[in-house]
């Protein structure tokens, strides 16, 4: 696959051509906000993760939670992260990156200890275990007693930021192939590039979400390699994805509000392009 760049048409409109009623939100969101971040709020306990959620709530578009990692999750949690988000006006996205047989993860997703389906609008997967999987989400999307119809959406996992990702060539290539058999629940991609070519129409139109966004370091000692939001944006990446170089600043608040505003310049240097200025 060849470089490519992402799409030049602004938020509103890929907002008004796009048949899914989550994507559409989360442009809209975007537009609104004039904000295509993503806070990675990898935090441990539920009042750091709620905080977190109030206090960055304003500035982003999305708030990407492991709640596999909150050792006190409960009722709670899943109140408090719906009323944030309804307050703030942001999606959550759960970074549970479901990787198993498509009998598994049907109960992974809706039910279990988790009940991901209750409160997270997006929840992204890997297809290492072959196109079985979406089938399966799909089948429990579509299902005429899935309470959560046209309001909950899939990103495949089609790439990874760490060194030695094997998520590459056959395995994304097969990503791209996939997303478009799956209109009713797959949305985009997690990426770090764009992966599709957009068309003038909107037809397939796949949101890509990159992370590994961070503008002071290029990496951690774990093999994570990061870019800068400009360099996401010019890649094709319409929201960015950063986590520890918000929550572990010494001002979150304001390193949100850096990156927002770093992430929204780029978008606009991006559509100004496509407008031929
Ligand atoms: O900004 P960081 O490095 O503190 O956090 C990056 C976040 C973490 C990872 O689990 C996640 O992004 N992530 C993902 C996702 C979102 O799926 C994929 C990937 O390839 N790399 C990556 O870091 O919560």
């Amino acid at each position: 696959m060849s470089e490519l760049q992402g799409s030049q048409r602004p938020y509103h409109e890929r907002a008004l051509q796009h048949p899914h009623p989550v994507a559409k939100r989360l442009f809209q969101v975007a537009e609104l906000k004039k904000s295509n971040l993503v806070i990675s709020a990898d935090f441990t306990d539920s009042k750091s993760l709620l905080t977190c959620a109030d206090r960055l709530g304003p500035y982003i578009a999305v708030f990407k939670t492991h709640i596999d990692l909150i050792a006190d999750f409960s009722d709670e949690t899943v109140t408090g992260l719906k009323q944030l988000a309804k307050k703030h006006n942001f999606l959550i996205f759960e970074d549970r990156k479901l990787v198993d047989i498509g009998h598994t993860v049907q109960k992974q997703y809706h039910g279990g200890a988790l009940r991901l389906s209750e409160w997270a609008d997006l929840v992204n997967l890997s297809i290492l275990s072959g196109d079985g999987i979406v089938e399966a989400l799909d089948q429990t999307f579509t299902a005429a007693d899935f309470p959560y119809r046209g309001q909950r959406a899939l990103l495949l996992l089609a790439e990874m930021t760490t060194r030695g990702s094997r998520a590459v060539g056959a395995y994304t290539e097969q990503c791209v192939k996939l997303a478009p058999a799956y209109p009713d629940s797959v949305i985009g991609f997690v990426a770090t590039r764009a992966l599709t070519t957009p068309t003038p129409t909107g037809a397939g139109d796949f949101v890509v979400l990159s992370t590994g966004i961070n503008m002071a370091a290029k990496g951690d000692a774990l093999g994570q390699q990061y870019q800068t939001p400009q360099s996401a944006i010019a890649r094709g990446a319409d929201f960015i994805i950063a986590g520890r170089g918000i929550y572990a600043a010494a001002d979150p608040v304001a390193a949100a509000i850096a990156y927002r505003d770093a992430g929204w310049g780029a978008y606009e240097k991006r559509i100004q392009r496509g407008d031929g200025s």
